[in-house]
């Protein structure tokens, strides 16, 4: 007999991300047929801070409440319309259930019933079914044959819209490549921290850290990151570019001037008290030179979301040496990845389930890039949650790469432990291997 899971409640509440920030935390139940137990699954909405202008709509109530952030629209839009569209429905039918979502919605962004507010509902399902089955997440939206952990692509210094610092880029991420599996790159990291944190000590620097958990002290540019990060490496005793491999979030459409057309370094100007403009050609040299003097594998948002024309002089200059991830470029909007790969450009696309607002569009994503040679990086946003969808999500489709954050916050260490107890559970069959072979 085919199981069907009737849903029969859909409920949602405000809560708190890890800013202090309102997001919606949405609950799936479902009937179980024919005893008749009732189960459920339960999602947290996460939300970013360097936002893609091409997005799907977070819905915020504009009021005067949290300063304009709260979402009881959101969250009122799951408990009336979203409710009464999916109550009855077999919430085993994923895809059924984004679809009603989405035509329910029925804008090209989500702007009417909201990202959060159906994310969250989309996210709860798959819970609930994963739960009445009796079944880990990873495997019942992967099925069978998901066996492979991710490597960390671990934030460990912050700048950029996640801190109050002079650092341009967003985001100085290390990766474990030659750990022998998850848990083991997963302490050489967390190693790599802790003597980046003493370093920093030794040298008079902040060891606050920022939105991600990384550091946040005050450099003067990429290049005095970047040594900082390889003495770091050196310090736990490891080596740089064969142990350890850099990556790092420049987030560039938060650094592009639209009137000017150029990069503004905001912070390297303040530190070198002249003004730091670079041009989209600049920006490549200065990439291409810091790939040079350090061990980078990975640069995302190298270049404004819209600068396609940049993006493939930078895809041609480097493409065929490093990753190149595409996150506020392709917002896991298949219709821009698409773009992209027509266009050659990037070779990676970062997957963020609320820039689209379904998982089964962000499953669509995920199938489109590996199909055309695209690296996946599943990755959580600056706001974030306890939720720990993402860890699951990232095994469920083999993405061998997982950006969230450093060990640091429970909001992102929340995310590791999950990957730890997953690579427990797969036991032998669990798998994790250097994702740049072919690159
Ligand atoms: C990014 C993300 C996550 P935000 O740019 O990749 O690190 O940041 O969630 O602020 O968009
Ligand atoms: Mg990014």
């Amino acid at each position: 007999m085919t199981q069907v899971l009737r849903i029969s409640e859909v409920h949602a509440r405000e809560i708190l991300d890890s800013r202090g920030n309102p997001t919606v935390e949405a609950e799936v139940t479902v009937d179980m047929e024919p005893e008749g137990r009732r189960i459920m699954g339960r999602a947290a909405v996460p939300s970013g801070a360097s936002t893609g202008r091409f997005e799907a709509v977070e819905l915020r109530d504009g009021e005067t409440r949290y300063f304009g952030l709260g979402v009881t629209k959101a969250v009122n839009n799951v408990n009336t319309k979203i409710r009464e569209a999916l109550l009855g429905i077999n919430a085993l039918e994923q895809g059924l259930i984004d679809r009603i979502l989405i035509e329910q919605d029925g804008t090209d962004n989500k702007g009417n019933l909201g990202a959060n507010a159906t994310l969250g509902v989309s996210m709860a399902c798959t819970k609930a079914c994963a739960n009445a089955l009796g079944m880990p997440l990873y495997r019942y939206l992967g099925g069978a044959h998901t066996r492979l952990l991710p490597v960390p692509m671990m934030n460990i210094l912050n700048g950029g819209k996640h801190a109050d610092n002079t650092v341009d880029f967003q985001e100085f991420m290390i990766m474990p490549v030659q750990a022998e599996n998850f848990s083991d790159g997963l302490r050489i990291c967390a190693e790599i921290y802790h003597n980046l944190k003493q370093i920093c000590n030794q040298r008079g620097l902040s060891t606050g850290v920022g939105d991600e958990g990384g550091f946040a002290p005050s450099l003067s540019d990429a290049a005095e990151v970047l040594e900082l990060i390889v003495e770091s490496v050196k310090a736990a005793g490891y080596t740089p570019g064969q142990d350890i491999k850099i990556a790092m979030d420049a987030a560039a459409s938060e650094l592009y001037d639209e009137t000017s057309g150029t990069y503004y370094f905001p912070g390297e100007s303040q530190m070198t008290g002249q003004e730091v403009r670079r041009s989209a050609a600049e920006m490549v040299s200065y990439y291409e030179n810091l790939v040079e003097r350090f061990p980078i594998i990975s640069i995302e948002d190298g270049l404004f979301e819209d600068d396609w024309d940049g993006w493939q002089l930078l895809t041609k200059t480097l493409g065929e040496k490093i990753q190149l991830v595409g996150d506020d470029l392709f917002v896991t909007n298949t219709k821009r990845l698409d773009a992209g790969i027509k266009l050659n450009v990037a070779n990676a696309i970062l997957v963020k389930v609320n820039q689209i607002g379904t998982v089964s569009e962000a499953m669509e994503a995920i199938e489109m890039a590996h199909k055309n040679g695209y690296k996946t990086v599943i990755s959580h946003r600056s706001g974030e949650t306890e939720d720990t969808f993402i860890s699951d999500l990232a095994v469920a489709v083999n993405a061998g790469q997982i950006k969230t954050g450093a060990p640091c916050r429970t909001d992102r260490v929340a995310k590791y432990n999950q990957l730890l107890r997953i690579e427990e559970e797969l036991g032998n069959v669990a798998c994790y291997k250097e994702p740049f072979n072919k690159i």
